[in-house]
């Protein structure tokens, strides 16, 4: 497992059909994803369960923790590494009981404010972002690149911090550019003609702008 995660991949079921999810992922893995997330915001617990159940043996190959979007009983009943909840899904404390000691719990955060309230409420990462607006998550504003400095001051210092939300390869550069030190990337992943080649090419450059 790397302890300076840089790049955080996403294998989202809206974008990845369920009988392309294990080619996939293997294609991330290959690629260099440091973290693997399950996201399905649209499926029921069995097939999220089932795609989960096949994705966490490649992750363990791959020494890569898998992390599961939302429900921590499926996570631990499956032994998923840890879970990521929004805004909206009530406190750590109550994720920790279900979840136990020692696995990860991750928060997305929208500002520069609910970035440092994940901190001090013991989160053991966050998301930051979206920083352009997407269509991975609809009906959020863009909170743009200007405060990711002064997270990173803040909060990346303290535990690792991922801007996420309409980051490409095409626009990596100006992100890092802005003080960023981990990443998320989905949809120009998993959209590309060659997902393993992506996702290299995408930690290629973060690991470039940080040694
Ligand atoms: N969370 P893409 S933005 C899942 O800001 C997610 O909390 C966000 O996907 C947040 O790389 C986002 O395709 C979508 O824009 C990221």
């Amino acid at each position: 497992m790397t302890t300076n995660p840089l790049l955080y991949t996403i294998l989202d079921l809206g974008y990845t059909p369920e009988a392309d999810a294990v080619a996939t992922t293997r294609a991330l893995l290959a690629g260099g994803a440091d973290l693997l997330q399950l996201r399905a915001k649209h499926h029921d617990l069995p097939t999220i369960r089932r795609v989960a159940e096949t994705l966490l043996p490649l992750c363990r190959a791959a020494g890569v923790r898998f992390i599961l979007n939302d429900y921590p009983s499926l996570a631990v009943e499956i032994g998923a590494d840890g879970v990521h909840l929004g805004q909206d899904d009530g406190p750590l404390a109550a994720a920790r009981e279900i979840m136990g000691p020692g696995k990860l719990i991750g928060r997305s955060t929208h500002s520069l404010n609910q970035a440092r309230a994940a901190l001090a409420e013991g989160f053991d990462c966050i998301g930051f972002g979206p920083l352009f607006a997407t269509p991975t998550k609809p009906g959020r504003p863009a909170i743009g690149l200007q405060d990711i400095a002064a997270m990173e001051c803040d909060v990346g210092c303290r535990i690792p911090a991922f801007c996420i939300g309409g980051i490409k390869r095409s626009n990596l550069a100006s992100v890092l550019a802005a003080g960023a030190r981990r990443i998320v990337i989905v949809s120009d992943l998993l959209q590309a003609p060659d997902v393993q080649v992506a996702t290299r090419e995408a930690r290629s450059l973060i690991q470039k702008c940080r040694s």
